[in-house]
């Protein structure tokens, strides 16, 4: 039995104490007891899985002020501090043991003792005078293969609503655990610190997210950015991404639907990574497909197959631009009157969300994250304070969506990969769409020279490429070179591995204006879902395979009902010697600078692709339309 303590009884109500005793789980016990010490919170409220307490952490973060109600009753706003709009790359840091430390340095590692000392300094107290909730939570579906149970301390009822929202209950996973499992589960402690009148968190230079991927457990103290706080969204991800390392399955930052041809009776599942701003949310959601999930998959080898899941089962999006043309889907859900959580919007006088892009007229006043707004308001630092944050979100779930595939959502089996796409952002580079020849191709050539490049809309210089191997930089726990050989090595085994392809929404052409319209990823996927069913022809290009013009004509004309010149075509899929040479020469220099040690074979397939490149350019010239490459 485990030891509960007085401590506990003290803090919590008999219905609270008897849930966590019930679960007879000494490891969940010792954690929320350590940190009822150190955080000292007035009050402990343990979750089960029912309505009613998901109910209560709505009602307690209403009462607290940490959300506010909007003009529809089941609608809520909430905003973070005015300097908590984003993930804290910067006080994100791994806890790093020794052994681990040299290795860790350039994922942002810090001497274990020392991190740990700091954060628990932090910790201290810091609950005083506030009531906290237990939670239980599983990443993917329960009872499955691919479960990983979690348990999330926190003091933010914002923070528990948002994840009751966001993932799937687990108490009675927990309470069904079997002796031998009852120790394998990720911990999560938060706290939101001290709150102004907003509800938003004050300490912000206390500010510090520290991971221990050994003991998988995560501190996140003094904010309330979701990114920053939720333990079960990116704190979860970099835990499962070590987990994973170690026991051979993957943790990839992608979105997980289907494409749909219904006129061959067809179902195809695509995982795509995307960097921020590339495209990735528009691709899970392309009209008239299906959507399994919008930001975290697990990948594993289930009885030889490439078979992944959706972690989450709610979207926290990006809110900015969702109007009804751009974004049908999506709008009309944040119209209606379901369980939604805004934030860092405006609430406007009629108590309704205004935010940038919302195709709505909006008001010159109201309440948003810098607190009572009217247009033209300066910040501290004379800037002008826009409606809305552009990193404002909404958090709702995802079954509230036609379009939702809850079919492949509850597989305990997770669905069948057959496609995995990689999305970047360049505006000379890279092709709309590009098949690659192999697994490896895919993953060196493709994922590790993934690259998004900087508009005039984002700070900074334009035109600067950003390397983003597997849009997963952020979150890779352990070293770049090792995580690059476990995608490699994933694949061994697996009878039907999925086809890998390059995405590129962004090509511009000689005007400098896009080339395509946003509806057409469409057609580059159904080309891909295509290919997949050994359907279309293909160009060989030094890099992959690319589309053939009729049937992309085809294609653009049955999906969209538009037409696709073949100058067009001719200028899109035209393959680039140097700049496809420079992009090689970066993505190999920002290797090295991440992991010295990264195995050799990673440069060597590089080079080998360069020499290709180079040939190709002494042969047919620097660029090589469509087709006239001939290996
Ligand atoms: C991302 O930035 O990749 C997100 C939002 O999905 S956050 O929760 O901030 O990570
Ligand atoms: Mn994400």
């Amino acid at each position: 039995m485990p030891v509960i303590t007085g401590l506990l009884q003290k803090k919590m109500n008999e219905t609270s104490y008897k849930k966590l005793a019930a679960l007879k789980n000494p490891k969940v016990t010792a954690f929320v007891e350590e940190f009822a010490r150190r955080c000292n919170p007035r009050s402990i409220y343990v979750c089960d899985d029912g309505p009613e307490d998901a109910a209560y952490l709505r009602k307690l973060a209403l009462e607290k002020g940490e959300e506010r109600p909007m003009a529809l009753p089941n609608q809520t706003i909430h905003w973070d501090g005015y300097g908590d709009q984003g993930r804290d790359k910067k006080a994100t840091r791994y806890l790093a043991r020794p052994e681990q430390l040299e290795k860790m340095r350039s994922l942002g590692a810090l001497p274990y003792e020392e991190g740990l000392a700091e954060i628990l300094g932090i910790a201290e107290n810091i609950m005083e005078g506030k009531d906290a909730v237990v939670k239980f939570f599983a990443e993917g579906p329960t009872r499955s293969p691919f479960t990983v149970p979690c348990v999330q301390f926190t003091d933010s009822f914002y923070v528990a609503h948002s994840e009751a929202i966001l993932y799937r209950p687990a108490y009675d996973h927990f309470l069904n655990m079997k002796d031998g499992e009852k120790d394998v589960f990720f911990r999560f402690i938060h706290s939101a610190g001290r709150l102004d009148k907003l509800g938003c968190s004050v300490n912000i230079d206390k500010r510090r997210v520290y991971m221990d991927t050994k003991d998988n457990i995560v501190y996140s103290m003094n904010n309330q950015y979701a990114g920053n706080s939720i333990g079960l969204k990116k704190h979860s991800m970099r835990l499962a991404i070590n987990k994973s390392g170690n026991e051979g399955w993957l943790c990839e930052h992608m979105f997980l639907m289907a494409a749909l041809n219904p006129e061959k009776g067809r179902k195809t599942y695509f995982a795509g990574a995307y960097p921020s701003a590339c495209g990735k949310t528009s691709t899970a959601m392309i009209p008239g497909e299906k959507i399994v999930g919008d930001d975290i998959v697990y990948l594993r080898n289930i009885g030889g197959e490439f078979r992944g899941v959706n972690v989450e089962q709610g979207i926290f999006g990006i809110i900015k631009d969702v109007n009804a043309e751009d974004d049908p889907v999506i709008f009309k859900n944040l119209m209606l009157d379901q369980e939604t959580i805004f934030s860092n919007i405006l609430q406007g006088p009629d108590k309704k969300p205004y935010w940038l892009g919302c195709g709505l007229e909006t008001p010159g006043e109201g309440m948003n994250n810098h607190g009572p707004w009217k247009k033209g308001d300066r910040d501290a630092e004379g800037k002008e304070v826009p409606l809305a944050h552009g990193n404002a979100r909404y958090t709702i779930r995802l079954d509230y969506l036609d379009n939702f595939d809850q079919e492949g959502f509850e597989a305990k089996e997770g669905v069948k990969v057959q496609g995995i796409l990689y999305g970047g952002r360049d505006s000379d580079t890279t092709v709309p769409v590009e098949e690659s020849p192999s697994w490896e191709d895919g993953i060196l050539l493709k994922a590790c020279t993934l690259e998004s490049e900087t508009t005039s809309a984002t700070l900074g210089k334009e035109g600067v490429r950003t390397p983003s191997p597997m849009a997963n930089l952020d979150f890779v726990a352990y070293p770049l070179g090792r995580y690059v050989l476990n995608n490699l090595n994933f694949v061994k085994g697996i009878k039907d591995t999925p086809r890998i392809f390059s995405n590129n929404y962004f090509m511009r052409g000689p005007d400098g204006k896009f080339m395509t319209g946003k509806l057409a990823k469409k057609v580059w996927l159904h080309w891909a879902e295509g290919r997949i069913h050994g359907e279309y022809g293909a160009h060989e290009t030094p890099t992959g395979r690319i589309p053939l013009y009729p049937d992309l004509k085809k294609l653009f004309k049955d999906l969209l009902d538009t037409e696709f010149s073949e100058a067009d075509y001719t200028y899109l899929f035209t393959f680039r010697c140097s700049k496809w040479l420079e992009k090689l020469d970066r993505t190999a220099a920002f290797f090295k600078k991440m992991d010295p040690d990264a195995p050799a074979l990673l440069d060597a397939r590089w080079e080998e692709a360069k020499k290709k490149i180079a040939a190709a350019k002494a042969a047919h010239g620097d660029e090589i339309p469509p087709g006239a490459y001939k290996p």
